[in-house]
């Protein structure tokens, strides 16, 4: 028997892909070949959406700021975490999900073996040195059976993966400039956090003023399906 021939098989064995636990799969510098398009697209989402640390229900600020893109954004305040339409610093739509970010988000979601991935929104996440984000598990979506899939780019950070329950162990990945992560099926409602980043070696950047931000933090974007399919496609 042979086994199956994969896309990645001529490549270096640290960029295949990796399975670290059933339904999350990590492609280690998947980003890199798209790089030059996603920060000028970041740039520009960036302008009309600024980062801000939300409040939390408990009131009070998180560390990691925060931006979205897409139909619809994650939103945190006082009242509890929900998706919607407007980003409440503008009161205007958030900017549109570049077609870039999305294509590149089904193919990942594809890869990791879930097909007709169509997210509706992208959260982006700004961590400064320090900036922390707790043991947590993602349930503000309607449907669980949609993955979400994650970009990491700047410093590197260390990735807390744990189980079902919040008492459950966790195991520590690190997560480098140009990685992707996908989370589904059995992977989908683990908890996970980020610990306080740390300064570090920064990743190969132009001398523009945006990639240079990428020297001194870390930015994460997760691509999520906030509402149902089922009935509109
Ligand atoms: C595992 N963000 O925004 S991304 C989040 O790096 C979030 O900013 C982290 O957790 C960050 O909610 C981690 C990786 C990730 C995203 C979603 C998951 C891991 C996940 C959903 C289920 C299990
Ligand atoms: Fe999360």
């Amino acid at each position: 028997m042979t086994r199956q021939l994969s896309l990645f098989d001529s490549e270096p064995p640290e960029t295949r892909p990796q399975t670290v636990v059933p339904g999350c799969v990590l492609f280690p510098g998947a980003l890199e070949p798209h790089m030059a398009q996603l920060l000028a697209d970041l740039d520009q989402i960036l302008r009309a959406s600024p980062f801000r640390h939300m409040q939390t229900p408990g009131g009070h600020s998180m560390s990691v700021a925060m931006s979205n893109c897409g139909p619809l954004g994650w939103v945190s305040d006082r009242k509890g975490y929900r998706y919607q339409g407007l980003d409440p610093l503008s009161g205007q739509p958030w900017p549109s999900l570049p077609s870039s970010f999305s294509e590149l988000a089904n193919q990942l979601a594809h890869l990791a073996g879930f097909s007709d991935f169509h997210p509706d929104a992208c959260l982006i996440n700004r961590y400064a040195v320090g900036a922390k984000m707790g043991l947590h598990q993602d349930r503000d979506e309607e449907d669980f059976r949609w993955p979400i899939v994650s970009f990491s780019l700047g410093l590197s950070a260390s990735f807390q993966l744990g189980g079902l329950q919040r008492k459950d162990p966790v195991q520590k990945l690190t997560l480098t400039h140009g990685d992707a992560l996908v989370f589904g099926g059995p992977a989908r409602l683990l908890f996970h956090g980020i610990l306080p980043l740390k300064e570090g070696p920064a990743p190969h950047l132009k001398p523009s003023p945006f990639e240079q931000l990428l020297n001194r933090t870390r930015l994460n974007l997760t691509f999520r399906r906030a509402r149902s399919t089922d009935s509109q496609e």
